[in-house]
């Protein structure tokens, strides 16, 4: 998958992701030439002289407005990609609100007129302040959550959505580049599932690239952990106490990918108690079991989707700002957002446009699984 990296810490953590090939996109030509890695570089003009030195100055404004004079470059390069970006700064979340703004044209206008295919659906992995860092930090993200994804997620046009945080850096003190580091070796994890499915020896099921691909494109959260798995133990408190630290705790999960790794001998049938603790799931989880010689214990990749509301998402950034006696103003989230769950508006969707074209709901459910959707 072709990797893009938009402003500092998108750039940053994109040349990580893929160190040879990576697009780093910023306004800032500075900022460009101090990342290490990553291959083709993109500057996005913007209009004062001083801009080229200074970014976009955490305003989204100034970032989306530079959009505008690389569009063309980036909407050759972003069907079926990546995008890391950050949702505080200016150039990042000013961007990647263009990006967005352009996937629903995109997905309007797809021929046939069942929105774009599979293969061209673009993951979005954005990156949260913590809700110490500085107050505009906070907003952007606010601001980007509530309304521009909001929107793009209530219509489904993108692929899976990771929302990781600075949370971890900040309470462990870990330092910048250790931290994209951990990002990056944490997405990985996940992302291999499919490569371990072609050479392990398979003892359940299969996991392919088309399967995987068809996973990721779905328009919802990716909450993804890994550990190991203790049969004698409870699922529900193994996730729990798994739980990936690096991203937004989940919700309840509207549909599953696991890889189960087992030392070789072992039984590996502890798989039918994953499954079953997922029964009440409106379709079962898609996964397989593998041997893995180099493990000593069984190892479980864990991915659930999972779609709420962004004022729930916001919620501790609010939090924060009541608990703080200086704010001038005081922003409440429902004054602005009154959402439906996503997970109910994109069923009814489908529903809808299936009963249109004459298609009823569980063909449809079979198509969507199989990847046709
Ligand atoms: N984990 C991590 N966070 C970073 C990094 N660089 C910046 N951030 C965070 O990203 C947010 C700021 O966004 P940046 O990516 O620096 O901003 P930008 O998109 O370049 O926008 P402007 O600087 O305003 O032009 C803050 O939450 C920072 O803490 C990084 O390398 N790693
Ligand atoms: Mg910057």
């Amino acid at each position: 998958m072709k990797v893009i990296g938009i402003g500092g810490a998108g750039g940053k953590i994109a040349a990580k992701m893929d160190s040879e090939n990576a697009i780093l996109v910023n306004v800032s030509q500075t900022e460009l030439d101090k990342v290490i890695g990553g291959g083709e570089r993109i500057v996005a003009p913007i209009q004062s002289i001083t801009g080229q030195f200074k970014g976009s100055r955490k305003e989204p404004q100034i970032g989306l407005e530079a959009y505008r004079t690389i569009r063309r470059r980036m909407l050759e390069n972003i069907r079926g990609s990546i995008v890391f970006s950050s949702t505080g700064g200016g150039t990042g979340n000013g961007i990647t609100k263009g990006i967005l703004e352009d996937i629903v044209e995109l997905d309007e206008h797809a021929e046939g007129g069942h929105g774009l295919p599979i293969q061209d659906k673009t993951m979005f992995c954005l990156l949260l302040p913590d809700d110490s860092e500085t107050r505009e930090y906070v907003e952007n993200s606010i601001d980007f959550l509530s309304d521009t994804l909001a929107g793009v997620i209530d219509k489904g046009c993108t692929g899976n959505i990771m929302l990781f945080s600075n949370k971890l850096k900040f309470a462990d003190k870990i330092g910048e580049d250790a931290y994209n580091q951990m990002i990056v070796d944490s997405l990985n994890v996940f992302m291999a599932i499919p490569q371990k499915n072609e050479t392990m020896k398979l003892l359940e099921l299969h996991i392919d690239q088309e399967d995987f691909a068809a996973y990721i494109a779905k328009p919802y959260f990716n909450h993804f952990c890994y550990f190991d798995y203790d049969r004698t133990k409870d699922l529900g408190v193994q996730i729990k106490a798994n739980a990936n630290s690096l991203l937004l705790p989940p919700e309840e999960a509207i549909e599953v990918m696991f890889l189960l790794e087992v030392p070789p001998g072992q039984d590996h049938t502890m798989f039918y108690d994953i499954m079953q603790y997922y029964n009440k799931l409106k379709s079962p989880p898609v996964y397989s079991v593998v041997e893995n010689p180099a493990l000593q214990r069984p190892f479980l990749t864990l991915s659930m989707l999972y779609s709420r509301k962004p004022i729930e998402l916001v919620e501790e950034y609010n939090q924060k700002n009541v608990d703080n006696k200086d704010a001038i103003v005081q922003r409440s989230i429902n004054q602005y957002v009154n959402l439906q769950k996503v997970a109910v508006d994109m069923d009814d969707e489908a529903k809808r446009a299936g009963a249109e074209k004459g298609i009823n709901s569980e063909v449809l459910n079979s198509l969507r699984r199989i990847g046709k959707l």
